[in-house]
């Protein structure tokens, strides 16, 4: 096996990342809360080497939201009843720092690790859509506000999974001892926004810690990254802007006193395959076919906080939207606004890229596989999270195409080389902060 090595998560969401996947022949129609399907989508990745499954979440629908949105699972409840259909698989799940209590979410996500022998991630975000604040019932926190929120949760969800120490239930039935006192830990956070005493009840995690993941990519989010992250989930087109975004999570990594290797970038890739180019074309255009432009204009307004952009002319040039989308979902709506600027796009060419995008991973499985193979040597990415279009299609297509291709050239491992997620991604065990130092040998 040569040196590059590549590892891949696979996004659970029900049909697909595509808005309308859902309408696919290759999924069942209610994939989103099917748990046979995910079920097998999950068993189907742990038996080809898929190194852990990821949801995402979103807290706030209206009838404008991605059909599939309307009616899903929560992810940790969902990740839960993965953990007992499968025995490798990494579980990553979403949930809001800017929506929950670190105490509630610290105390799930370590009952996560237990039940699945240490396969727990979180993939902590702070909530692009305003309107999730009317379903909590307080003021949307503005976007700097959120990540010095965030900063602080994850304190304290670290703090609190470092309560006890790795041996500290010793569970002594003659001599009546449950636990060495000297091995309890309590937080005692006082902070700006929380106050948290600790300690947690429930004992340190099979991996140290669960997997933290982060997946914001302003100048705010790559610092929450750099500080606390274990893996970044991305989502940049092009090789540059993969190697730019991969430096720039390394450096905050660094200027964090951490190793550049201490935290794993995971680009999302969304290959569409076929036995030749022209089969993934026609899959591509099938899935294009999806989508009126009436609902690309909606998928496109919900990047804008569903701001309506039915009002402004179709063939026309890109709108100048000023400062709308920029306490949402900012990185990507800024995106949006330069790739039309650069390419000179109208609304209607804008709204239909962004619903259904025309990435450069369609293709035969020797393109797919030069791409990535090519972003992981040239340092865009250390692994990648599959968001396939139509996971239906999509991931039996890779396993039965790519997956062949990348072992061919040796790249690719079908057995996973551990038993947590944290030996899935060669991270280490996180020893805890009381931990004495082994004496000298
Ligand atoms: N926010 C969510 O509420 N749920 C998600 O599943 C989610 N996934 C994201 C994936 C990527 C690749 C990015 C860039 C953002 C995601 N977010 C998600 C939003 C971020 O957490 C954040 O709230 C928003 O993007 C604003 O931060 P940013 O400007 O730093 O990107």
């Amino acid at each position: 096996m040569s040196k590059t090595r590549l590892s891949f998560g696979l996004m659970l969401q029900g049909p697909g990342s595509h808005m309308n996947a859902w309408r696919h022949p290759s999924n069942p129609a209610d994939a989103s809360v099917n748990l046979d399907f995910f079920i097998r989508n999950a068993r189907k990745a742990e038996e080809n080497g898929i190194a852990f499954a990821f949801v995402a979440d979103g807290l706030y629908i209206n009838e404008k939201s991605i059909p599939h949105f309307l009616n899903r699972f929560e992810p940790l409840t969902i990740l839960s009843a993965l953990a007992t259909a499968t025995r490798k698989l990494g579980l990553v799940g979403t949930v809001s720092t800017s929506y929950s209590d670190p105490f509630t979410i610290a105390r799930q996500f370590a009952s996560l690790d237990l039940i699945s022998g240490g396969r727990a991630g979180w993939n902590a975000v702070t909530s692009p859509l305003e309107g999730s604040g009317r379903n909590y019932g307080r003021p949307h926190p503005e976007h700097s506000l959120r990540y010095e929120i965030a900063h602080e949760y994850l304190d304290i969800a670290k703090g609190l999974w470092d309560s006890w120490d790795d041996d500290a239930f010793v569970r002594d039935r003659e001599a009546g001892r449950f636990f060495d006192r000297e091995k309890l830990h309590t937080l005692g956070y006082k902070g700006r926004f929380f106050q948290v005493e600790g300690p947690l009840n429930i004992q340190r995690s099979p991996q140290g810690q669960p997997v933290l993941f982060q997946a914001g990519a302003s100048d705010a989010g790559i610092g929450l990254a750099g500080r606390h992250a274990d893996a970044v989930f991305a989502n940049h087109v092009s090789l540059e802007e993969g190697q730019a975004f991969y430096r720039s999570i390394k450096t905050s990594a660094i200027a964090q006193g951490r190793l550049a290797e201490d935290v794993k970038i995971f680009p999302s890739a969304g290959p569409i395959v076929g036995r030749t180019r022209k089969e993934a074309e026609d899959k591509y255009q099938a899935i294009r076919d999806l989508v009126s432009i009436d609902e690309a204009l909606a998928y496109l307004g919900r990047y804008f906080d569903h701001h309506d952009f039915s009002a402004y002319p179709l063939d026309a040039p890109f709108p100048e939207l000023g400062e709308i989308g920029k306490n949402s979902f900012r990185s990507t709506t800024d995106r949006i606004k330069r790739t039309a600027a650069l390419k000179r796009q109208t609304l209607r060419e804008a709204a239909l890229e962004a619903a259904t995008p025309r990435a450069d991973l369609i293709g035969s499985a020797q393109e797919i596989a030069d791409i990535l193979i090519e972003r992981v040597e040239k340092q865009a990415a250390d692994g990648f999270i599959l968001g396939f279009p139509v996971i239906g299609q999509g991931l039996d297509d890779f396993v039965e195409l790519v997956i062949p291709e990348l072992e061919a050239r040796g790249v690719y491992d079908r057995n996973l080389p551990g038993k947590t997620l944290r030996d899935h991604l060669g991270l280490p065990r996180r020893e805890s902060r009381y931990a004495r130092p082994a004496p000298a040998s």
